[in-house]
């Protein structure tokens, strides 16, 4: 049962996240992309006030940023899109999408930019260029002749800027539809339906300047090393300044734990670090509802206490007496929950709970920092309410140093839902919309991103229509989406590189090629700016400033705007004024969206300005006007936890990866590099299955109730990992084989990307003569 040198490319990593390994990375992928000149330039208008903003994530830029904010993954970011390579005709004449498919995403990807206007011929099996006008009188046509508007799909995914997201839903509903299956659906949705149920908005409530009041961070299931590389500064700061930053995460994540700034030269020669979390708790893979319920079980143990010995109260009754609902719900449900589940769905110790416990309830200040190890579960709503419940029982919501922090992904998803982007408008939005362009948007609820595969599948639904993303290979189920897919009667694509979803040929495919953030946007009236929200509801401007990668593309304002018109030839949209002059789609959204009063006079500070956000004032906009403690329903934790599977395998993003784009295969601090085919499993996990690393097995998905699936995936290397029991990790997208696409949360129908039961068998290539699960 020898392995010959599997275990190539695995080595553990001993350093700091950043430092200077994070400057070889950058200067390593600007070598392979761009010309020097270029790189300099753009990225120095990263994130600055009069630059523009960074496509990498949505965490906050400092006020008024001064100095360039160095970030390793911004910068492969920006020189993934400023790259000087071209997806060009020639390139396309060259090779059928048959041939195209064979390749994988890093290949795609890697030709660099789309050029030209392109329309799939299925007789020669290639893409060929096809002039703007003939494209958008053709897509115009087709959607005409639907007879049901909702038959139709409009995609999003988070990039797009407040202005094209906004047009775009302008388009699909004039054209009759709220079908808007976008990148949220697999992202945040669980706080965006979570989240106003317990405090009135889908949002975080805290702004960046919170972090110099907080007394504690509890950072769970995010990993910002790689995902927010600009949040390591703060937490950064946090920490130098005493204040304690705990980890609640099943893999040990080197960006959690310690840091070297390259912004500090003394750390940067000294090669020196700042330790970031001071406690590190590794809870199960879907094991959180447990370990926080656990964490407000022993609070509600101490509050008592402490009023029985006439110590101070550890609750904030005050504030849950003149601010919340449902309390009694709540202390019902924590007393009813018996310590014997929550440690075995947690995999945590008593003891570790109870020192999280202690620690929040002696921090007057605590910031909640949570990502998609919460959210992307069968109970993400409830995951996130959880999180809601243990902040309101401190009053940590809606005063300074406290409050609740969703990472956003996508550098503007939050805008794109600000300004209309969702398949449940409230009656508001529908009203507005009426008043202000005279048309009557639909009221019938449209699809999520689920709801939309599902209906292409069922040939209810014949259109895909995609602004940017992958949505094929980001969903659940490949094998069940390409298929679907490919019985489309039309699909428009609007991106800046060639992907997997572009391959998968309908009746009539195009691929239109879009300028990205980084690049100089001229309209009528001159160059134009765009704006973006980031994760703190920060509204500021993004102004290209490289040329474009070629003369023939279109601003996605302009390009939603084209296909509207050549749609909807009655429409009360005066699509060519917007376009001109995109203060003009401004003032449009401040007409829908009072919020944004002042809108383009506010969005020229330096810095932007702030949305207000009820419930960080402690305004609660819930049917009640109080803040809502939510009891996480049905038995107490996830019940396919509870059946307490012997492995469940979360997906993860490696640090060289854009959500479905490679910008290579290293995975610098997890100690993996040239390679993605490998399985993160804790020591005691291989030892119960006599695994060692390099060893390959395959996995295999488990139902509900436990029974083997034919989903599978194979040969994949074995990594001993620092990591909680009962888990393994595998990289995403290659794992999505795994997730049924009705595997969701019923609430928020967010895929389970990070909570599939799996058994591992020993690969042929490994154990040949064995077999058996090893279980
Ligand atoms: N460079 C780079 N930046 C990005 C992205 C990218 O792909 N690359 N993607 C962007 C997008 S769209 C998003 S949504 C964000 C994603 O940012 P993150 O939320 O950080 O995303 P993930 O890598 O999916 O994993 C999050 C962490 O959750 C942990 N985890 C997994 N399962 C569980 C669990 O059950 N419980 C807990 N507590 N933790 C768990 C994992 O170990 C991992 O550390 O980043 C954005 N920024
Ligand atoms: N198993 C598993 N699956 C997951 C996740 C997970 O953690 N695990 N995470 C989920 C999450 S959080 C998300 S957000 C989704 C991501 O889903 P998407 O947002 O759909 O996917 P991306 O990979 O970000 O899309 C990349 C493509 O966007 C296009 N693009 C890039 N920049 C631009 C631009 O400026 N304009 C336009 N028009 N196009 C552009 C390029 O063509 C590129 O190929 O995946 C989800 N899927
Ligand atoms: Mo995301």
């Amino acid at each position: 049962m020898k392995q010959q040198n599997r275990n190539i490319g695995i080595a553990p990593y001993g350093g700091s996240a950043g430092g200077w390994g994070a400057l070889k990375a950058v200067a390593d992928a600007l070598r392979r992309q761009m010309s020097f000149k270029q790189d300099v330039i753009a990225l120095f208008k990263v994130n600055q006030p009069q630059g523009f903003d960074c496509p990498g994530c949505a965490w906050p830029d400092p006020r008024h940023t001064s100095s360039f904010e160095f970030c390793e993954n911004g910068a492969k970011a920006v020189s993934w899109e400023a790259t000087s390579k071209r997806t060009t005709p020639e390139f396309f004449a060259a090779h059928t999408v048959s041939e195209l498919w064979q390749r994988n995403a890093f290949e795609l990807e890697g030709e660099g930019r789309l050029t030209h206007p392109m329309k799939y011929d299925a007789a020669s099996d290639t893409y060929q260029p096809i002039a703007w006008e003939t494209a958008f009188a053709e897509i115009g046509a087709l959607l005409r002749g639907y007879d049901d508007p909702d038959s139709v799909e409009f995609y999003t995914s988070g990039r797009a800027s407040n202005e094209a997201a906004f047009l775009w839903q302008l388009f699909a509903r004039e054209y009759g539809t709220n079908n808007f299956p976008d990148c949220s659906n697999m992202c945040h949705e669980p706080t965006s339906v979570g989240l106003p149920e317990s405090i009135g908005v889908g949002k975080g409530t805290i702004e960046l300047e919170d972090f110099d009041h907080c007394d504690l961070v509890l950072c769970i299931g995010h990993n910002p090393g790689t995902n927010h590389p600009r949040m390591l500064a703060t937490l950064r700061e946090v920490a130098k300044r005493g204040a304690t930053i705990v980890a609640i995460n099943p893999l040990r994540e080197r960006g959690l734990e310690r840091f070297t700034s390259p912004q500090s030269p003394i750390e940067m020669l000294s090669m020196s670090s700042t330790q970031l979390a001071s406690t590190y708790y590794k809870v199960r893979v879907g094991g959180d509802a447990a370990m926080l319920k656990g964490v407000m079980k022993i609070l509600l143990t101490m509050h008592e206490e402490a009023l029985r010995s006439g110590a101070a109260p550890v609750l904030d009754e005050a504030f849950i007496d003149e601010h919340t609902e449902g309390f009694a719900a709540l202390k019902q449900d924590l007393e009813n929950t018996d310590w014997a589940h929550i440690l075995k769905v947690s995999g945590m110790d008593r003891a570790e709970i109870q020192n999280i416990a202690r620690l929040y309830a002696n921090a007057k200040n605590t910031i909640i920092c949570y990502g998609m190890g919460i959210t992307q579960h069968q109970y993400g709503t409830q995951n996130v309410q959880q999180i809601a419940n243990l902040l309101l029982l401190r009053g940590n919501i809606g005063r300074k140093g406290a409050g609740i922090c969703p990472l956003r992904g996508h550098s503007n998803v939050q805008g794109d839902r600000t300004v209309g982007i969702t398949e449940i408008p409230p009656q508001s939005l529908l009203d507005s919309i009426e008043n202000v362009f005279g048309f009557t948007p639909p009221q019938k609820h449209g699809h999520g991103a689920v709801a939309a595969i599902q209906a292409i599948q069922q040939g209810r639904s014949q259109a895909l229509l995609c602004l940017g993303g992958n949505l094929a290979e980001a969903i659940s189920d490949p094998n069940v989406t390409f298929a679907a897919l490919r019985k489309l009667d039309l699909v428009v694509h609007m991106a800046t590189k060639l992907n997997r979803s572009h391959l998968l040929m309908a009746k009539h495919s195009y691929l239109l090629p879009v300028l990205g953030r980084t690049e100089i946007d001229q309209q009528a009236t001159g160059e134009q700016s765009v704006t973006v929200e980031d994760s703190m509801s920060m509204v500021h401007a993004s102004r290209g400033t490289l040329p474009p990668a070629s003369p023939h593309l279109k601003s996605e304002p302009a390009l939603v705007a084209g296909l509207a018109k050549a749609t909807l030839p009655d429409s009360r949209v005066n699509w060519d004024k917007m376009i001109g002059d995109y203060n003009n789609i401004r003032d449009a959204i401040e007409a829908v969206f009072p919020a944004f009063e002042n809108f383009n006079q506010r969005v020229m500070q330096p810095g932007g300005f702030r949305l207000r956000n009820a419930a960080s004032e402690r305004e609660w906009l819930t049917a009640s006007g109080r803040a809502q403690f939510k009891v996480m329903e049905g038995i107490n934790e996830d019940p396919r936890s509870l059946h307490c599977h012997d492995l469940v395998l979360t997906t993860l993003r490696s640090h060289d990866q854009y959500n479905t784009t490679l910008y290579g295969l290293n995975d610098r601090y997890r100690g993996v590099s040239g390679r993605r085919d490998v399985l993160f499993i804790s020591a005691d996990e291989a030892e119960k299955r006599q695994l060692r690393v390099g060893d390959t097995v395959n996995m295999i998905a488990l139902d509900p109730q436990g029974e083997r699936t034919e989903r599978r995936l194979d040969n994949l290397t074995i990594v001993v990992y620092d990591m909680a029991p009962g888990s393994v990790a595998a990289y995403y997208p290659e794992a999505n084989v795994l997730v049924p696409l009705d595997s969701h949360d019923t609430r928020s129908g967010i895929p389970a990307y990070k909570s599939i039961p799996v058994l591992l068998e020993p690969s042929v290539a490994t154990h040949a003569e064995s077999s058996g699960a090893l279980r």
